[in-house]
C-alpha cells in the first residue's frame, strides 16, 4: 500500500504540530506505525492522499452517524456560509438546534451551546458546583470528559480515592477534589457518599462507556447512582458526547430510563462540525450568566455553520435510521463473534447500538481494569492488517468502533472478510 505522499506530509507536520497531529489519538501511538493523511471521505469510505480507500469505522470519533459527506449536511452548512459563516449575535439557526435537541430529550428544559464536548463537561461542572455550594466531583476511570484539568485524574489510593493528577501540568491542588472510582463498580460509589456525600457536588458519567473501548452499564448502576446522587442532594451528569442521538435518538437516558440532572452532549448535535453543549433542569440552567452567576462564554458558540450541520443531521435521525444502524451493527457483531470463535480466538465483543468494542481476552470487559488487561498487542497487529486491507479501525483498542447510516451491507460483507484474513495473519506474527 502506498503511503509515500502521507509520509511526506507527516514529515511537515512533525515539524509544525506535536506529533505532526492536533489530537493525540490520531497519531497512532496505540497501534504503532505512523497516521495517513486524508484527501476526501464520502458516506462510509474515506480516501487519503495516496488513492488508498478505506471502509471508516472512527466517523470522526462518533460525530459522523450519517456518514461523510452527508448531502443534507453539505447542502445545509454551503446555505448557512453564504449567510454569513459567524455572527457573534442571535441567529435562528441556534433556536432551531435546541428545539431540536429539547424536543427529543424533553428532561432538558434549557440548554447552552458550547464548542466542545470538553467545554460542555467543564461548563455542567462549574455549574454543579454553583448549584450545590460544594467542591468535589466522582469520576469513573476509563470515563473521559475532555481535558479540563480537574478531569485529567487518575485514582489515588484508598477508598476516598483523591484524583491525582493524570497529565502534566496538572497541579495535585486542581485535583484533589476529583474523586476517581471503578466503573460499574456501584458499592464504591456508596462507600464514598457515605464517607463525604455532603461535600459531593455531582457525578459525571459516561452512561455508556466508549473511551476505554465500549463498556455498558452494569444492570442496575446508573439507577444506583441516580438513588445516591438524589439521597445526597448532589447532582447526576450524563456525559453523552458519545452516546447522545448515538445510541437512540433520545440518548442513553432513555435507553437506561434514568433521568441525570444535568448532559453533557458534543459530536453529533454538530454533523461533524464544532459543536458541543450542556443543559438539564431549568432552575439549574438559569444560574448561568447573564442570567445567573456562573460565567460560561464563547466566541464561536452557535455559530450558524455548525447549527446547520447539526440540524441537518438530527433531522436525518428517523426511526428508520435507528432500525438500519441497529441492523448494520448487529451484522457486523456477529460476523466478527462468528470468526473469532471459528479461529478459536478468545474475544469479548461489547455493543450499544451502532457502537462497539473488540476486546482480546476471553474474561467480560466491564470496566477500566478488565479492559486494560486485554490483548492490545494483538489488536495493533490487527488494526495494520485491516488497514491493508482497506478498513480503518479506531487506532487504540481502548477506543468504539462506530457505524453508520451510509455503511451498506457489502461494506460489513468485506469488513467480515477483511477480519477474518487480518486476524489470522495477526496471529501468525
Ligand atoms: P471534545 O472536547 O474532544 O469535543 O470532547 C471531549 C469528550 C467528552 N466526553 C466524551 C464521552 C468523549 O468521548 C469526548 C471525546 N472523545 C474522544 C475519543 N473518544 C475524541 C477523540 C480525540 O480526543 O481526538
Amino acid at each position: 500500500m502506498d503511503r509515500e505522499q502521507s509520509q511526506r506530509l507527516y514529515t511537515r507536520a512533525q515539524q509544525l504540530m506535536p506529533a505532526g497531529v492536533n489530537s493525540p489519538v490520531r497519531a497512532f501511538r496505540a497501534v504503532g506505525g505512523t497516521p495517513f493523511y486524508i484527501a476526501s471521505a464520502q458516506g462510509a469510505v474515506i480516501t487519503d492522499v495516496d488513492g488508498n480507500q478505506y471502509i471508516d469505522y472512527v466517523c470522526s470519533w462518533g460525530a459522523l452517524i450519517l456518514g461523510h459527506s452527508h448531502p443534507s449536511v453539505v447542502r445545509a452548512i454551503c446555505e448557512a456560509a453564504g449567510r454569513g459563516t459567524s455572527y457573534g449575535a442571535p441567529h435562528e439557526g441556534e433556536v432551531l438546534l435546541a428545539e431540536e435537541i429539547v424536543h427529543s430529550m424533553p428532561w432538558v428544559e434549557m440548554l447552552r451551546f458550547v464548542n466542545s464536548g470538553t467545554e460542555a463537561t467543564m461548563s455542567a461542572i462549574r455549574l454543579a458546583r454553583a448549584a450545590t455550594g460544594r467542591p468535589k466531583i466522582v469520576k469513573f476511570e476509563g470515563n473521559y470528559h475532555g481535558h479540563v484539568d480537574h478531569l485529567l485524574a487518575k485514582a489515588g489510593s484508598g477508598v476516598a480515592t483523591f484524583g491525582l493528577p493524570d497529565s502534566a501540568g496538572v497541579p495535585g491542588e486542581i485535583t484533589e477534589h476529583t474523586l476517581v472510582v471503578p466503573y460499574n463498580h456501584a458499592d464504591a460509589v456508596e462507600s464514598l457518599f457515605k464517607e463525604i456525600g455532603e461535600q459531593i457536588a455531582a457525578v459525571i458519567v459516561e452512561p455508556v462507556a466508549g473511551n476505554m473501548g465500549v463498556v455498558p452499564p452494569a444492570p442496575g448502576f446508573l439507577q444506583t447512582l441516580r438513588q445516591i446522587t438524589t439521597h445526597y442532594h448532589s447532582l447526576l451528569i450524563f456525559d453523552e458526547v458519545i452516546t447522545g442521538f448515538r445510541v437512540s435518538r433520545h440518548g442513553a437516558a432513555k435507553l437506561y430510563d434514568v433521568t441525570p440532572d444535568l448532559v453533557c452532549m458534543g459530536k453529533i448535535i454538530g454533523g461533524g462540525l464544532p459543536v458541543g453543549a450542556y443543559g438539564g433542569r431549568r432552575e439549574l440552567m438559569q444560574m448561568v450568566a447573564p442570567l445567573g452567576p456562573v460565567y460560561q462564554a464563547g466566541t464561536l458558540s452557535g455559530n450558524p455553520l455548525a447549527m446547520a450541520a447539526g440540524l441537518a443531521t438530527l433531522r436525518e435521525l428517523n426511526d428508520s435510521a435507528y432500525s438500519q444502524l441497529e441492523a448494520r451493527a448487529g451484522a457486523l457483531e456477529r460476523s466478527l463473534t462468528e470468526t473469532t470463535h471459528n479461529l478459536g480466538v478468545p474475544a469479548q465483543i461489547n455493543r450499544v447500538g451502532s457502537m462497539l468494542s473488540v476486546f482480546f481476552t476471553d474474561h467480560p470487559v466491564t470496566d477500566s481494569e478488565s479492559a486494560m488487561h486485554t490483548d492490545r498487542q494483538l489488536y495493533a497487529r490487527l488494526f495494520h492488517a485491516m488497514l491493508r486491507r482497506g478498513v480503518f479501525l479506531p487506532p487504540s483498542a481502548l477506543e468504539a468502533w462506530f457505524v453508520s447510516t451510509a455503511h451498506t451491507e457489502a461494506h460489513v460483507e468485506q469488513t467480515a472478510k477483511a477480519f477474518h484474513d487480518a486476524l489470522k495473519e495477526a496471529l501468525t506474527v
